[in-house]
């Protein structure tokens, strides 16, 4: 029986477990990459593992995210950032060099290799034909170390793409097909594969827009095969020495095979407040805007850029409009500068944002009260723009672009005739903001620069015997990690301070609960299906762990928060019966007798309801490595006593 491209990928770099279904296997990581809003928090724990040099393959630290440096917390975190960059062994690249993905992608991307970075997007450089996962920073940390991450053997997924898209239709319609079709719970434990004639009219960017998104299928990740446009891609950057023919075999058999045939697919946009809630534009209908940002690691590239400047060009943005544009990274701004698209932005009226993540993650460009934004970003959760009632739509460049012209939705179709875009046969590359580590025999003399607001792990308690613990939050289905520790930024500059970060836990839906969390000393967290879905940040668990939460119990959980937490020594628990979730109230004290025992004998856990008089039973189905780590209160505990 042949082998899917992941399944090659995975089988070769398995190092722990057996490389069968539904088994939970190690497998080695040949690059890491870290953003600076998980990677202080990342770094910290390395540091406390007390390795001296990375053992990947390839570590980079990225800037990207906290860039606004409002105060002196997020200039502190990047200093600090960059003087563990150097000591140990790490590449780092500046603020002002782009988003981790898109410069990852250019710079460092290669086919067959495997990648684990603290970023939920980290699946962008599956358009490469690499196995790229977004993990916790405990989880990259313990990689750097050499140490193996561990997956459950997913499921794999086929999406064979037929056809061609038709002029203006984009990459992002694809992505946004997909999520229309299996919705944001649709990927959760599976690999999506593309395959099909579709894919080789599909240049590297694009197909890392689509693996992009697959985040928000909730998927492991997604790749694409490795082939003559991927060579093409790698000889423009200068890197085609990584390049080698990668694709499923003939034979390969997958668990589930969907087909998206491109030559049907219309322009789209996600709705407010999920990437799944999907409308072609002419059902949403002519609806009136106030805001348009292009950018994110999702839609950056300079072949969306290209797009973006021929649609402007010699117009003006709508007087009702602001318009923000923040090409993905400094290759892509540096080319658009010679080659003239900059000028065409620039003089329809757009506001040139610096490249980074910027509104994506809140950072500035909050829309007005009640405003639509249209956004070529990944996610539009509610709250996340830093509008409470803002209305973000997501869709591709070419409708972003259409619209800021016009003032409202409008369908890129109407502009006629789309000329070729093509991407050049070299990229600019000048890797001058990347700055190399010391050599390992100078790495002692770095001294590691620490600012005020950098502060250490919470202390994390093994697995006690029994828990009595009330419920201090019950919360409903699809909660994102954006709720749970909301970004923004206000609140980004405290990412390295967990007790103060901690503050402003759950506040979009309760803002009494960090103090009642921390009055109560320890309780249990309720919730309902695909809980933690969106971001990797696993300030999600910690803040929970130092607030004192002891347990969360879920009708299900999102992969990478599931891991969060079992990496914070929280317990993620599921309800075997999800009708038990109706039962209970915020405020119930719960009881589990024997639970240490039952959770490393992997048995069936019963709650008992003390304030009901009722009980209920949930499953914690964790692997043998696992309860080790939850025994001991957390990875970092654990890999301590293990990795040395
Ligand atoms: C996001 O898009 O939500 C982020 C900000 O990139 C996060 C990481 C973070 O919270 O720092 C992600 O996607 O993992
Ligand atoms: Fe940055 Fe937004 Fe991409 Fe997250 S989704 S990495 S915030 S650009």
């Amino acid at each position: 029986m042949g082998l899917t491209l992941a399944e090659k990928i995975l089988k070769a770099h398995t190092v722990d477990g057996e490389f069968i279904k539904d088994n939970e296997i190690g497998i080695k990581i040949d690059q890491t990459l870290t953003q600076d809003a998980t990677g202080t928090m990342a770094y910290i724990e390395f540091e406390a593992m007390g390795i001296d040099q990375v053992r990947t393959e390839r570590s980079v630290a990225y800037i990207d995210h906290n860039t606004l440096q409002s105060g002196f917390e997020n200039a502190d975190d990047h200093r600090f950032i960059a003087s563990v960059a150097k000591k140990h062994g790490i590449y780092y690249s500046r603020p002002g060099n782009g988003i981790c993905h898109q410069v990852h992608l250019e710079r460092f991307s290669a086919p067959g290799k495997t990648l684990i970075g603290s970023d939920s997007h980290t699946p962008t450089c599956g358009g490469m034909g690499m196995i790229a996962i977004g993990a916790g920073g405990l989880d990259v940390a313990v990689a750097m170390g050499g140490g193996a991450y561990y997956i459950t053997y997913p499921k794999i997924v086929n999406v064979e793409l037929t056809g061609k898209l038709q002029p203006w239709v984009a990459a992002k319609d694809v992505i946004l097909e997909l999520l229309r079709r299996i919705s944001v719970k649709g990927g959760v434990g599976k690999i999506i594969e593309y395959t099909g004639e579709g894919v080789k009219t599909l240049s590297v960017p694009e197909r890392a827009t689509i693996t992009n998104m697959g985040a928000e299928l909730g998927a492991t990740t997604s790749i694409f095969p490795s082939d003559d446009v991927t060579l093409g891609f790698l000889k423009a950057q200068g890197r085609e020495d990584v390049w080698f023919p990668l694709s499923a075999d003939c034979d390969a058999v997958y668990d589930e095979h969907i087909v998206i045939d491109l030559s049907t697919l219309e322009p789209m946009a996600a709705c407010p407040h999920s990437p799944d809630n999907v409308k072609s534009i002419k059902e949403i209908g002519k609806m009136k805007i106030d805001q348009v940002c292009i950018g994110s690691c999702t839609n950056s590239s300079l072949l969306d850029m290209l797009k973006v400047a021929y649609i402007l060009d010699g117009k003006t943005v709508h007087p009702d409009v602001s318009l923000a544009v923040s090409p993905g990274s400094k290759q892509v701004l540096n080319m658009m500068a010679e080659n003239g698209a900059l000028s065409k932005i620039i003089g329809a009226g757009a506001r040139v944002l610096e490249s980074a993540c910027g509104p994506c993650i809140g950072m500035g460009q909050s829309p007005n009260s009640g405003g639509i934004s249209l956004r070529t970003f990944n996610r539009n959760f509610e709250g996340r723009s830093g509008t409470k009632d803002g209305q973000v739509y997501l869709v591709s460049p070419e409708v972003a672009a259409a619209s800021a012209i016009a003032g409202y939705l409008c369908d890129p179709r109407e502009l006629g005739n789309m000329p070729e875009f093509k991407l050049p046969e070299k990229f600019a590359v000048n890797d001058n903001m990347i700055t190399l580590p010391a050599a390992p025999e100078c790495a002692k003399e770095v001294e590691i620069l620490r600012g005020p607001n950098i502060k250490e792990y919470p202390i994390t308690t093994p697995l006690a015997d029994n828990l009595t613990a009330d419920c201090s939050l019950k919360v409903g289905d699809n909660i994102t990690t954006d709720h749970i520790m909301p970004a923004g930024a206000k609140i980004l500059p405290l990412r390295s301070n967990i007790p103060a970060i901690s503050k402003h836990c759950f506040a979009v839906c309760d803002e009494a609960f960090p103090d009642r969390a921390l009055s109560l000393g320890k309780s249990i967290i309720v919730g309902g299906v695909n809980y933690g879905q969106g971001s990797s940040r696993e300030h999600a668990a910690l803040a929970p762990l130092y607030l004192g939460v002891k347990a969360v119990i879920v009708k299900s959980f999102a992969r990478i928060h599931r891991q969060n937490l079992i990496n914070a020594g929280i317990l993620p628990l599921e309800f075997f019966d999800p009708a038990d979730y109706d039962a209970i109230d915020q405020g119930d004290t719960l009881f589990i007798d024997g639970l240490k025992d039952r959770v490393l004998a992997g048995e069936t856990i019963t709650v008992k309801n003390v304030s009901k008089n009722t009980e209920f039973k949930v499953k914690c189905e964790l692997s043998e490595r696992m309860k080790g780590v939850i025994a001991c209160g957390g990875l970092l505990e654990y890999t301590k006593e293990n990795l040395k």
